[in-house]
């Protein structure tokens, strides 16, 4: 792998003189505003603090226009390579502050020494997240299909196979510096009678408990639950009952993952992450929104208050120092019309924005006002945090962690997508699956 990376270093975030005093005349009112509402842990200070800590994972596969099954639009200047993807997931990381870990995707994102891999990405201030398992595609050259599933497949010779690509998986997290496997399994039925529903389930607890046995002792491992696609009957793994099933089967290590955009119209979420939160077995997140199905949309783009309500859920299990409370922040999108940094720096931004307002809740108030039966105060009290701009106090926090005030004004402005346009010559077309997968890594 090429980690020569030429062109502009990672833009660096300098405010205009104008956006910084901008900037203190909000902070300034917001301020104000939190000491009149004297709710204790939540003034202006305390907020920022909470987000400077906030921190999320980057995907790999969404720094490339991802596409749908009906078409590509890939932009100028993605990047093509592994270390392309790095370099441009260091720009979300030095203008937000808050996306210092990059997960990768085996084998899209493989590559032949990890050590070089390793040092580039510390090289950008980067180290590496959960690593996701691919066995919902076939790769050039393997000897057997993954057509008809792969844990669950009826030949154990195919559940081998996708056994010991996992420990391809592991091995290669292990040497990046990974300490989580994540796990989605496409597995499935799309017709009445084609799988047997429960010994397929049994399968795929058995494969799964061969990889739990071989990850490391520091490691964990997510099961990614989803109500359906590619398997349009009976996934395997279609919602959090099954997903918890697995992880108790398998160990206090296996835990479950929750991809907003998994979930059938109408589900409260924010009750899922509640239920899991309370079994002890939440894992982690894939971030994204979705108005119908898994439309992998941009962070707080169509349900801002669904968003919100997940994070008032975390930060309740946070502020209560709930047990085996260590959930990993991911991203999980698919960009089709932005371009993929900007969506990836709007995202980061809203999920500051969520996470600042779930800290603004006055709990105090809440708990005595769901303790008396107030529904309207109680409700009320959690719409104050989310009506809150809480926009100031967030960018005061990216200001702090020596980000951007705006990253998305920020990245506009450094001409980076038009160096890198100049720079990464026959770029587009090189990442080339629907989901982007680069022949080069
Ligand atoms: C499946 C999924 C899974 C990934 C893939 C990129 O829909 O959410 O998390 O492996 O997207
Ligand atoms: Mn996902």
């Amino acid at each position: 792998m090429s980690t020569t990376l030429s062109g502009p270093a990672v833009p660096s975030p300098r405010q205009s003189r104008d956006a910084e005093r901008d900037h203190e005349r909000d902070y300034q009112a917001v301020t104000e505003r939190l000491e009149r509402r004297a709710v204790p842990g939540a003034r202006a200070e305390d907020i920022v603090e909470a987000v400077r800590r906030f921190a999320v994972a980057v995907p790999s596969w969404a720094l490339v226009t991802g596409g749908t099954r009906f078409g590509r639009f890939p932009g100028p200047g993605e990047p093509r390579t592994l270390a392309e993807r790095l370099e441009d997931a260091a720009v979300v990381h030095r203008l937000t502050g808050a996306a210092p870990r990059v997960s990768l995707h085996l084998p899209w994102d493989e590559h032949d020494d990890a050590a070089v891999v390793r040092s580039l990405a510390e090289s950008l201030g980067l180290g590496f997240d959960a690593i996701n398992s691919n066995t919902f595609q076939d790769q050039p050259g393997q000897r057997l299909s993954y057509k008809l599933g792969s844990f669950s497949h009826p030949n154990p010779a195919v559940r081998r196979q996708a056994v010991e690509h996992h420990l391809h998986v592991i091995e290669a997290g292990r040497a990046l510096g990974s300490q989580a496997l994540s796990v989605w399994l496409a597995d499935g039925s799309s017709y009445p009678g084609q799988i047997p529903l429960r010994g397929t389930f049994d399968r795929v607890r058995e494969c799964l408990a061969e990889v739990y046995d071989a990850i490391p002792p520091d490691w964990r491992l997510f099961i990614e639950h989803k109500p359906y696609e590619p398997a349009f009957y009976a996934p395997i793994v279609p919602d959090w009952g099954s997903s918890l099933l697995l992880a108790q089967s398998l160990g206090d290590r296996a835990q479950c993952l929750v991809d907003l955009g998994h979930h059938l119209p109408n589900t409260n979420i924010e009750l899922v992450v509640a239920r899991l939160l309370g079994a002890g077995k939440l894992g982690g997140f894939h971030f994204n929104d979705s108005k119908y199905g898994d439309d992998d949309l941009t962070a707080g783009s169509i349900k801002p208050y669904g968003l919100f309500l997940v994070f008032h859920e975390l930060v309740l299990a946070e502020r209560e120092h709930l047990t085996a409370f260590r959930p990993a922040y991911l991203i999980d999108q698919s960009h089709n019309l932005k371009d993929p940094l900007e969506d990836m720096l709007q995202t980061v931004d809203q999920l500051q924005l969520g996470y600042a307002k779930a800290w603004l809740v006055d709990y105090a108030a809440l708990a005595s006002y769901q303790e008396s039966g107030d529904v309207t105060m109680a409700e009320r009290t959690l719409k104050d945090a989310f009506e809150t701009d809480a926009r100031p106090l967030v960018a005061e926090a990216r200001r702090r962690n020596d980000a951007a005030l705006d990253p998305v004004a920020m990245f506009r402005a450094s001409g980076y997508r038009a160096a890198k346009t100049r720079e990464r010559v026959g770029g587009a077309d090189a990442a080339r699956s629907s989901l982007g997968v680069p022949d080069d890594a």
